[in-house]
């Protein structure tokens, strides 16, 4: 009891009673309390840029069945895909079809067998679902152009009087930014087919625009149609019986498009809300045991809806969690011109301040801490790298909070080494997402030991047509950071000790052994003061386990008073510590190991 005198917590947060709420709602078909995704570490694969096994340039499934045991030597134990079903666009964010696979990765059989070595080897395997749009290019849409039956109404045709009497906009741009032309796109197919059916009718009257959030070429699909969610349905099912273990949903916030007397709501309206319920009920009781985890680009709070009472989805992207570390460690954010939500953060003093605002917007929401999937970047956002300024120690801070926070933790391929992304001088090019997805960096070999062909996908102008001027980059990008730095790839960095892969494989090897530092809604998170450094207890009560993280992110020593008795140690130098007080390094996190489990006792060092 001594320790209580000397802990002044600053915030204490537990998530009992959230968990508990769940079950107040009535038999919500996620109840169980040991969900695989609570002990999961995510590992994000852009296939395209994983592994070429043929020489072709591109990414493919047996690249990634290749790697699995370099994901099984980092310590993940699931994974997501992002999209691999047919499309024309390099990223696969617009399916052509929603059963085949893309050709360029390889066939059916190579998925099939990917997934079943994954199964083999001790990993769930996720697919990246986008359903709120397709491709134009989709059969279902040029028959919908066609006015072809049943497909005449899969998309959501209005007329420009229709149209024009409601306020459309771009939902995520600026007020008075964008108009209805932004989201609604003229079918110069479907206005001929139109006049041919039709001569009479007056121009403004013809339902021949098409409701298109992300452009022209990505058309959504009408969900008022319920032949439409049959598919989605046909396909959902048919995608979990080939093996998948669930699905990441792209773009859930933009399902349905409520117009009412006050305005139409074109995001987070509540028919959307509510279809992902009904979704998630279809998919349980395709595979109960199959894991949704959504894409909603929002503030926790608005996230926290789609938990619907424990009867929505299993889990949502924190998209704060990220922001809020950069602007804790960087002390500026990057604003990737994503929407008013990123510029108006208050800027914390401190990590401290960072942490202790993400995990106050989490327990301040009417989800609970498991709902939380925290993540540094993804394929959409500046890599952590560059958000850093490829700082090694904050690099490091940045995984040490990642991996001891509560919430399934997602790594996007290549952080672990911390690989980075080109800079050109055309600011420009700063926010083309291309570069954000470059081919992993294997080896210090030809072309990073990614493909043995002579080209890379990233260099081939096909792949970029709104970069007229595209000019192959990749090895000069290679050359540039190996000048900068040798240990840019994995087979270096794995046989570094001292590497950042190394640091990662080590906090994943705590995280899994420690329930604590998981502990979603079955523990507690509590800040001690700190002078700079940020200290955690992080405790789960049943078992007795509990841990204290001191994680220092700044380049001086700091002393820590953190009032225990004795020695702890210390699980990620193997050291004990004598923890009246400790001196952290620069950079350096301690994880204190609290009871819980025999730990080897050595002399007290300090
Ligand atoms: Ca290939
Ligand atoms: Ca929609």
């Amino acid at each position: 009891m001594s320790r209580m005198r000397f802990i002044f917590a600053l915030l204490i947060l537990t998530w009992f009673s959230q968990g508990a709420s769940a079950s107040a709602t009535g038999a919500p078909p996620t109840a169980s309390t040991d969900r695989w995704w609570d002990s999961a570490v995510f590992y994000e694969i852009w296939p395209r840029s994983f592994l070429d096994t043929d020489g072709d340039g591109i990414g493919d499934f047996r690249g990634i069945e290749t790697q699995l045991p370099y994901l099984k030597s980092l310590g993940v134990n699931a994974i997501w895909l992002t999209p691999i079903f047919n499309s024309p666009s390099y990223h696969g964010y617009d399916f052509t079809d929603f059963f085949q696979v893309q050709p360029d990765f390889g066939t059916q059989r190579d998925l099939s067998r990917l997934l079943q070595a994954a199964h083999t080897q001790g990993f769930h395997v996720i697919a990246d679902m986008v359903i709120n749009h397709v491709s134009n290019r989709h059969p279902w849409f040029q028959k919908s152009e066609q006015l072809q039956s049943p497909y005449a109404d899969y998309f959501a045709w209005k007329s420009q009087a229709e149209i024009e009497s409601v306020g459309w906009s771009q939902p995520w741009a600026a007020p008075g930014q964008s108009t209805w032309r932004n989201v609604w796109h003229v079918s110069e197919a479907r206005l001929a087919r139109h006049r041919q059916l039709y001569p009479s009718m007056a121009e403004r009257d013809r339902p021949v625009y098409y409701y298109g959030v992300f452009g022209g070429s990505q058309p959504d699909l009408n969900f008022e149609n319920p032949l439409v969610l049959g598919d989605i349905h046909a396909a959902s099912r048919y995608w979990l019986e080939q093996g998948f273990d669930g699905f990441r949903l792209d773009a859930a916030r933009y399902i349905f498009e409520d117009v009412t007397p006050v305005g139409v709501i074109q995001a987070d309206s509540p028919r959307t809300i509510k279809f992902w319920q009904d979704f998630g009920r279809f998919v349980k009781g395709v595979n109960p045991d199959a894991y949704l985890v959504a894409e909603i680009w929002q503030t926790d709070e608005k996230i926290a809806q789609y938990y619907g009472a424990g009867g929505g989805l299993d889990a949502a992207f924190d998209f704060s969690f990220g922001n809020e570390l950069v602007l804790g460690l960087a002390g500026k954010f990057i604003d990737q011109d994503k929407g008013p939500i990123f510029s108006v953060l208050p800027k914390p003093a401190s990590l401290g301040g960072s942490i202790a605002a993400t995990i106050h917007a989490r327990s301040s929401s009417s989800a609970p801490g498991s709902f939380f999937a925290s993540f540094l970047s993804n394929h959409d956002q500046l890599r952590i790298s560059k958000q850093l300024g490829d700082d090694p120690g904050l690099l490091r801070v940045a995984a040490s909070v990642l991996l001891t926070m509560p919430g399934t933790p997602y790594i996007y391929y290549g952080e672990e080494i911390g690989m980075r992304q080109p800079t050109f001088p055309d600011p420009a090019d700063f926010y083309d997402d291309i570069f954000k997805r470059p081919p992993m960096l294997w080896s210090n070999g030809p072309n990073a030991g990614f493909t043995s062909g002579p080209q890379v996908w990233v260099d081939d102008a096909k792949w970029v047509p709104w970069r007229p001027h595209h000019q192959p980059w990749w090895q000069d990008f290679l050359q540039s950071i190996r000048q900068a730095d040798a240990a840019t790839s994995v087979d270096i960095q794995a046989a570094e000790p001292s590497s950042l892969f190394n640091y990662y494989r080590k906090l994943i090897a705590i995280r899994q052994a420690r329930p604590e530092l998981r502990a979603n809604d079955k523990g507690s998170l509590e800040f001690l003061p700190g002078n700079g450094v940020v200290a955690m207890y992080r405790r789960v009560d049943q078992s007795g386990h509990s841990s204290i993280v001191v994680i220092n992110p700044t380049a001086e020593s700091h002393e820590v008073a953190l009032g225990q008795n004795g020695c702890l140690f210390d699980l990620l130098s193997d050291v004990s510590v004598s923890c009246d007080t400790v001196v952290v390094a620069p950079y350096q996190t301690m994880i204190l190991a609290v009871g819980g489990q025999s730990l080897p006792v050595t002399p007290c060092n300090n």
